[in-house]
């Protein structure tokens, strides 16, 4: 079923919650990867509070859908959110990345709960998606994965390892997304190494693939209800984002990759958010 749009209206609003909390735990942590945690939210958004089936009071729950970060850096987007679902106590972020916090900059799976796999080192999120869809398949369980890799992590051959194991075993209960913001740590990915086509890469290890606005809630809704229906493959949905998106000054720019902000930025970083969201909601 389509996404209603009072639901887009309320994971929109949530997302404005997400991007500011963003802003507001780099400026109190002193840096972060935050132009790709401001690219990735809105798939994050959709997933948790629509799509996921999970009880963050039973983060241990057997038959959870699992979700795994791959592009590690953007802990602390993904941290954002599993404070407001309820995983622990979201003043907790106040000491992001700080000594003694369970946090550090790439969330570690032992000491964050909702944190399904330690990720950080890139190219290495998929094989365990992998590893996890094989485990339901073989214990009988119903759990879907899915799984979040960035465009420049895809330059790391274990994606491309376990993208052919995927196909091989047609894991129709994984679902991939890609952060496709072109930008890595350091520029345009197709200047540093040619990754399109991305879909007919994907396709050719057996892969179902479908490129979308990872913006569009409506268009994330329907891709994720693609994918839940699609049989003997598993899914990649390859996201056209915008790193740093709804920061003006950072939007597209590669030098936002990684930064921090002094209190000056953190205003002008919120102003522009607040001014995004009041125009999008009307
Ligand atoms: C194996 C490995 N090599 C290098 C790095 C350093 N690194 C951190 S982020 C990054 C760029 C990743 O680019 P992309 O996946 O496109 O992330 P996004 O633009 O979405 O932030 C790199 C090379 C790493 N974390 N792991």
């Amino acid at each position: 079923m389509p996404l209603t749009q009072e639901e887009i209206k309320g994971l929109t609003k949530k997302a404005w919650e997400i991007r500011k909390a963003i802003v507001e735990t780099t400026f109190t942590c002193g840096g972060s990867h935050i132009g790709g945690s401001l690219s990735q939210t809105d798939v994050l958004v959709a997933l948790y509070y629509k799509y996921l089936t999970i009880d963050p009071a039973r983060p241990d729950w057997e038959d959870r859908d699992r979700f795994i970060l791959s592009k590690g850096h953007g802990g602390i987007g993904w941290a954002s959110v599993l404070g407001d679902k309820g995983y622990f106590d979201k003043a907790l972020l106040k000491n992001f990345n700080k000594t003694g916090s369970p946090f550090g900059m790439h969330l570690d799976s032992l000491k964050v709960k909702g944190c399904d796999a330690s990720t950080g080192s890139l190219g290495h999120g998929l094989a365990i998606a992998v590893g996890l869809a094989v485990g339901a398949r073989l214990t009988k369980r119903n759990f879907r994965t899915y799984v979040m890799m960035g465009d420049g992590e895809l330059c790391e051959g274990t994606v491309w390892e376990a993208a052919i194991l995927a196909g091989h075993h047609k894991l129709d209960n994984l679902t991939a997304f890609i952060d496709r913001n072109n930008l890595m740590i350091d520029g345009l990915t197709e200047q540093i190494t040619t990754l399109e086509p991305i879909d007919a890469k994907f396709k050719a290890f057996g892969w179902e693939t479908l490129t979308i606005d990872g913006h569009d809630f409506a268009a994330i809704g329907e891709a994720v209800e693609k994918a839940r229906a699609s049989k003997g493959k598993p899914f990649v949905i390859i996201c056209r984002t915008v790193k740093g998106k709804c920061v003006d000054l950072m939007e597209g720019q590669a030098q936002w990759h990684y930064g921090g902000l002094n209190s000056d930025l953190r205003d002008q970083a919120l102003t522009c958010i607040d001014k995004y969201y009041a125009e999008l909601l009307g």
